[in-house]
């Protein structure tokens, strides 16, 4: 009688810790980043928390190194799987330089997912693209087009400012960028440099870009600190209305650059959303929920994997001078 008691009352008290404010996390999951202290990844990051509030018992460990280095990311990684955390979702420096560690982490049941710039297949069970890669590089020259137009030029010289030349994502883009480009005959491809996401290294390879090229009309960066830092660059050389910066930016980073016009338009899908979808897939994987072809993304819905195992998030979205304000309170 009284072990049966004492038996209700513990569970009683497990039921009460379940539901309790201080609650342990069941699931740990490392979400790791390029670098820290971008903006974009300080956003997925909102994301990811909110996914690990509404699942409930999940911790999201936000990392990264302090810049954009594959053996940065190799110290992290290390470091989270010697805390035995559940899943890794990186978004990687580097296609192939992680792979042994990732290969590591999986070995110990560890779930891993790459997730914004991708990992090679052998290092990771699932990519999650934030849109189809085909259709950022698209955008991106479009976008330039646009630019021209606005300044009026007929046609012009364009430069790509991008990350760091391993980045996955990055040159993914710039070679869908560069299957298109032949249909823009008015775009006049002159250089492609790269400014490694540091704030610094991309203002000076902008300024640069500036020097180098005196017909250059558009620099296009598929990099939230390389827009940022080329916008920051055109301004402060007094260039505005003569050559126009475009590519991946945030709202909340561009939306004075809009109101100078040293960016005309730019695009960018939602990186809190981003964040959101992969800490769900990777509590997914942990749960064992889902397919090779299907996976959830709680409210994004499915995500619906090709034969390479990569996913694609939803569309970017094209901010102006019309809406930026708008979604510069949100991220
Ligand atoms: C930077 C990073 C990231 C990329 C965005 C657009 O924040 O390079 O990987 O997706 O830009």
């Amino acid at each position: 009688m009284m072990f049966k008691k004492l038996l209700a009352t513990t569970a009683i008290a497990v039921a009460m810790m379940s539901t309790g404010v201080v609650q342990a996390a069941d699931i740990k999951i490392g979400l790791v980043v390029k670098a820290l202290g971008i903006g974009f990844f300080e956003a997925a990051n909102e994301g990811a928390q909110e996914a690990a509030k509404e699942l409930g018992g999940v911790q999201v460990i936000y990392t990264g190194p302090t810049s954009t280095t594959a053996e940065g990311q190799i110290e992290v990684i290390s470091a989270l799987i010697a805390q035995k955390v559940d899943a890794i979702a990186v978004s990687a420096n580097d296609t192939d330089a992680l792979v042994p560690i990732l290969a590591k982490a999986q070995k110990r049941g560890i779930k891993v997912i790459s997730w914004d710039s991708g990992v090679a297949k052998k290092g990771r069970q699932m990519h999650l693209n934030p849109s189809s890669n085909a259709l950022i590089g698209e955008m991106n020259i479009k976008l330039a087009a646009d630019a021209l137009k606005a300044g009026n030029f007929a046609s012009g010289d364009v430069a790509i400012l991008s990350a760091t030349p391993t980045s996955t994502n990055q040159n993914i883009w710039i070679e869908e960028m560069k299957k298109v480009l032949p249909k823009y005959s008015n775009l006049n491809l002159v250089a492609t440099v790269y400014g490694d996401d540091l704030a610094d290294k991309s203002y000076r390879e902008a300024q640069a870009l500036l020097k180098t090229y005196p017909n250059l009309k558009a620099i296009i960066a598929p990099t939230t600190v390389g827009i940022l830092a080329a916008a920051q660059a055109v301004k402060d050389a007094g260039k505005i209305g003569k050559v126009y910066v475009t590519g991946l930016g945030l709202p909340s980073e561009l939306a004075g650059h809009v109101d100078s016009g040293a960016v005309h338009s730019f695009a960018i899908w939602n990186p809190i959303d981003l964040g959101y979808a992969a800490t769900m897939i990777a509590y997914n994987l942990v749960k064992g929920n889902g397919s090779d072809t299907k996976i959830g993304m709680g409210r994004l819905g499915d995500a619906n994997l090709d034969e390479n195992g990569e996913a694609a998030m939803s569309e970017p979205f094209i901010y102006d001078a019309s809406n930026v304000h708008k979604f510069a309170d949100i991220f």
